[in-house]
């Protein structure tokens, strides 16, 4: 959050165990409470907090890259207690122990020991996501792909959610779903090529195999293309809002890294039904080919800040509206301009307080044939 934006910390740590905390706050030492609802633990070169509040659990990661005892906050996590689903997960920036109360934006700092601090990033690109808001325990929806065959009665089955979701399924070939205006909606798609439009609210949408269409619309979405199975071309626009879309097709050695680094978020994107996807994906053998699966992932003015994950080097591309939010992005060097990249992070800033960060990805395998331009 962008409170934390001017902080670092120190901990006392012994034996591996942490006994006390302090926070420094633009130049005062404050030493910490730690509460009875928190517990902190050393995971290698990183302390971790786990705080139960209000039925979430908060996991906050604290880094300390340049390695001189003053740890700054490196991911912070929310789940819903007893669910794992995710509801927000934000990624701070911090990648020398500076920080500047001035910015709203930087780099993410996340897991990156490689970065080397380097020069002229300008604050925090802090990521929000909080799609999710509600939990889906009791929706056992297993969501099989389904054979691919029409079914006789209802296409289009819609149904309500115990978790305040609206659920759109379909078991019908190239169907289309659109998501409800007054709720949040889960789209479903089956092994056809989907359509699937989310409404106005934050909408979870997985177009599973083929080749699917999905549009978030407004409202903070979540979007997946397709399990690892998915050899489709999938074309993922989440709109307006602050979304996580994930491409379908096998999962990237660099996204199973990032995962591994977050377990939190791992675990959670495993475990909740409303992923199935998303969940095989996770859980399936890392082959960075993207196993022939092409999605593209367009960017247009008013994106929000959107996060990309599983984006394949080798076959994917970012669709990038000319001049989008009045920029002066026309091509790969005016494009150039606006990236920054931190570690397996790459972020674009697109202008007029937009931007899209690919995380956990090849950069080095990333080239002109990743980009297209309408
Ligand atoms: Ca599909
Ligand atoms: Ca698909
Ligand atoms: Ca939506
Ligand atoms: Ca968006």
């Amino acid at each position: 959050m962008s409170t934390d934006a001017g902080k670092s910390y120190k901990f006392n740590i012994q034996n591996g165990v942490v006994t006390g905390v302090s926070e420094i706050e633009n130049g005062y030492l404050k030493v910490e409470r730690v509460d009875a609802n928190e517990t902190w633990s050393v995971q290698g070169n990183q302390v971790v907090k786990t705080e139960y509040d209000d039925g979430r659990i908060e996991t906050t990661t604290y880094t300390d890259p340049d390695g001189d005892g003053f740890y700054v906050k490196a991911s912070e996590v929310k789940t819903l207690s007893g669910t794992g689903v995710v509801t927000s997960f934000e990624s701070h920036g911090d990648d020398d122990g500076h920080v500047d109360a001035s910015h709203n934006t930087s780099d993410e700092g996340n897991n990156d020991t490689d970065h080397t601090g380097d020069t002229d990033h300008t604050g925090t690109t802090s990521v929000e996501h909080a799609a999710t808001a509600t939990a889906t325990a009791q929706h056992d929806e297993s969501k099989t792909g389904g054979s691919g065959t029409a079914s006789d009665d209802h296409p289009d089955e819609v149904s309500d959610g115990d978790d305040g979701y609206e659920y759109h399924h379909t078991t019908e070939s190239d169907h289309e779903l659109h998501g409800s205006e007054l709720h949040d909606s889960v789209l479903d798609g089956a092994l056809g090529d989907d359509q699937l439009h989310g409404g106005t609210r934050n909408d979870v949408m997985d177009g599973d195999d083929g080749s699917d269409t999905l549009d978030g619309n407004d409202g903070d979405d979540i979007l997946v293309g397709g399990g690892e199975n998915d050899r489709g071309h999938n074309h993922l626009n989440g709109g307006s809002g602050d979304d996580v879309l994930v491409a379908g097709g096998s999962k990237t050695q660099s996204l199973d890294d990032f995962l591994n680094a977050n377990p939190v978020l791992s675990t959670a994107l495993t475990n909740d039904a409303k992923y199935a996807s998303l969940s095989t994906l996770v859980k399936g053998a890392v082959d960075d080919s993207g196993g022939g699966a092409m999605n593209t992932f367009e960017l247009d003015s008013g994106n929000g800040h959107d996060l990309i994950f599983n984006f394949h080097a080798s076959s994917d591309k970012l669709e990038i509206h000319r001049g989008l939010n009045g920029s002066d992005i026309e091509d790969t060097a005016s494009l150039l301009r606006h990236v920054d990249v931190s570690g397996d992070r790459v972020t674009i800033d697109l202008g007029n307080g937009n931007s899209v960060t690919l995380v956990g990805i090849d950069v080095e395998h990333m080239s002109e044939a990743n980009l297209a331009w309408i």
